[in-house]
């Protein structure tokens, strides 16, 4: 008797320490969960029977290990009775009509059971799983029983990183794409190039990693005054700053990107925020420099000659590389901000106008990016480009990243092109977050806090029905004129990261703001425990 008691006693408490309905905290927020009561105990004699979902099978394992020390066995046999988790595979007549993102996520007190169509279904199942993990280490991990089904809103919910104003190493870059495949993001755009540094290694032109990823000093602070006017006497580091990543580095992000179900796509900038570029090769300007690779921020009026063929072989030859190295379907060609101030001096450029009866150098930005769309599309990709790419006239085939507010986007979308949502309001993250600034770390100005954050919803009203289908979905961007290190750029994109996560995924009529404050303060506990430095007074405040 005294046993029984003890027994059903233990198992009491047991599933006390489960995390309830009220604790669970998945983010994004699942677009159906219900939860059926108990738990389930996850521990060393549990078995993964993996199916065809290897990688996630293996995933969970590591992370058991990790976070836990718990080792599970993996299987490829039927699930046993009792103690499992099981990947299975949606079996359909007709597959091609399937979200591979789609899940289904079913705890019982037996196991866990995980359906999708495809492995990233899997992966994002396994993600909920994590989450729902408690944090406590223990031989006996009690899972909530419930029944998940799950797929996303928007297809593309993307996060950006500008590596050229600061440089973020390797394995930085790695835990970057990490937190994104912990909100089930699946594109991370990679501001490789820019004015401030050239980042990526192109074996025809080693100049660019010798020359364009160094500059021999950054500017100090911000060089504006409370006010906002340019300050007379800036000041300077003294110090060389620079870095790049090797084409091996390169394959092995993608590689690691790629098995989160994480697609890279690069950006090269043309023909503007292409000073570093030019201080290796003048000759692709209009005036054949020289030039350094900016210690400041800002926009450097020297660009690539619009008027000289041999420029755009220059562009093309780093476009092979750069599409031999990444294989997703989009490959961003910037086009934002480019100073018109030399093509209008310039004797090739007015003679490009004239020959193309173009009628002014916007035409000729168009022009410029037509013929470079021209050369991607011949190798089977897709161009985007920042909103600017409008001006003059839109390449055919081109998507249109709207960063200068939704205008542009909903401009492209009236034309039938695809387009991500980024504008400024709220998606950048390199604006403050809380109105107080006095501790705050610096940054750029703005203010999205993370409610604006929540409740942006990527669908223009304006748009009927049919053009809403061109919003493919929006990313956050991250710039790093003032973000020095990983730290800092922790700081600046957590917690906004996991609400636009949420913003992509979850449905408007299943999210919620103060239901995800609660949720992310329960999540908080794991960022806690993977040493985040988010900021923590935006979840306390709220
Ligand atoms: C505008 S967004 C830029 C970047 C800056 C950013 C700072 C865009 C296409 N261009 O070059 O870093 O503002 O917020």
């Amino acid at each position: 008797m005294k046993i029984r008691i003890s027994i059903a006693l233990f198992f009491l408490i047991q599933v006390c320490f489960a995390q309830t309905s009220e604790q669970a905290s998945i983010i994004p927020q699942p677009n159906y969960v219900s939860f059926t009561g108990g738990a389930f105990a996850l521990s060393d004699t549990t078995i993964i029977v993996a199916g065809e979902n290897v990688f996630e099978a293996n995933y969970l394992k590591n992370y058991l290990k990790e976070n836990y020390g718990i080792e599970v066995i993996i299987d490829s046999h039927y699930p046993p009775f009792k103690n499992f988790i099981s990947f299975l595979s949606i079996l359909s007549s007709n597959p091609s009509e399937l979200d591979p993102e789609y899940y289904d996520l079913k705890i019982t007190k037996k196991g866990v059971t995980i359906k999708s169509n495809a492995a990233a279904g899997s992966f994002y199942a396994v993600q909920s799983l994590i989450q729902l993990l408690p944090l406590e280490k223990s031989r006996r991990l009690l899972v909530p029983c419930l029944q998940v089904f799950d797929a996303p809103r928007y297809k593309w919910r993307g996060m950006h990183l500008d590596c050229s104003r600061h440089f973020f190493t390797k394995e930085e870059v790695k835990k970057y794409i990490d937190y994104l495949a912990m909100y089930k993001m699946n594109t991370f755009h990679w501001h490789l190039t820019d004015d401030q540094g050239w980042r990526i290694e192109i074996k025809k032109y080693p100049l660019l990693t010798q020359v364009s990823s160094q500059r021999k000093e950054t500017i100090i602070g911000k060089p504006v005054d409370s006010r906002g006017k340019p300050l007379k006497d800036v000041k300077y580091d003294n110090t060389p700053y620079g870095g790049f990543y090797s084409q091996d580095d390169i394959r092995e992000i993608v590689a690691y990107a790629g098995k989160q179900h994480i697609t890279i796509v690069p950006e090269i900038e043309m023909p503007g925020h292409s000073l570093a570029a030019l201080a290796a090769y003048p000759q692709y300007s209009c005036t054949g420099g020289p030039f350094e690779t900016y210690t400041t921020w800002g926009v450097s009026d020297d660009v690539y000659c619009a008027g000289n063929d041999s420029a755009y072989a220059f562009l093309e030859n780093i476009l092979t590389e750069v599409m031999d190295l990444f294989p997703g379907q989009y490959i961003h060609i910037g086009g934002d901000e480019c100073p018109k101030v030399r093509w209008e001096k310039c004797p090739k450029c007015q003679q490009r106008i004239k020959d193309e009866k173009l009628k002014d150098e916007h035409q000729l930005q168009s022009y410029f990016i037509t013929r470079i769309e021209k050369f991607i599309n011949s190798k089977g990709r897709k161009i985007i480009g920042w909103d600017e790419i409008l001006e003059g006239g839109l390449a055919p085939n081109a998507s249109v990243m709207s960063w200068r507010g939704t205008q542009g986007g909903i401009a492209a979308a009236k034309q039938e092109h695809y387009v991500v949502m980024s504008p400024g309001k709220p998606c950048y993250f390199d604006h403050y977050q809380v109105k107080d600034r006095t501790n705050e770390p610096i940054a750029i100005g703005g203010f999205n806090p993370v409610d604006s954050v929540y409740n942006y919803d990527p669908a223009p009203k304006s748009l009927e029905p049919f053009e809403q289908k061109y919003i493919l979905g929006a990313q956050g961007n991250v710039w790093t004129e003032y973000i020095v290190d990983f730290r800092h750029l922790e700081y600046m994109s957590m917690p906004r990261m996991a609400a636009l996560s949420e913003a992509l995924w979850t449905k408007p009529e299943n999210k919620d703001y103060k239901k995800f404050i609660a949720r992310l303060k329960i999540h908080s506990k794991l960022l806690d425990r993977m040493n985040v430095n988010y900021a923590k007074h935006v979840i306390t405040q709220n």
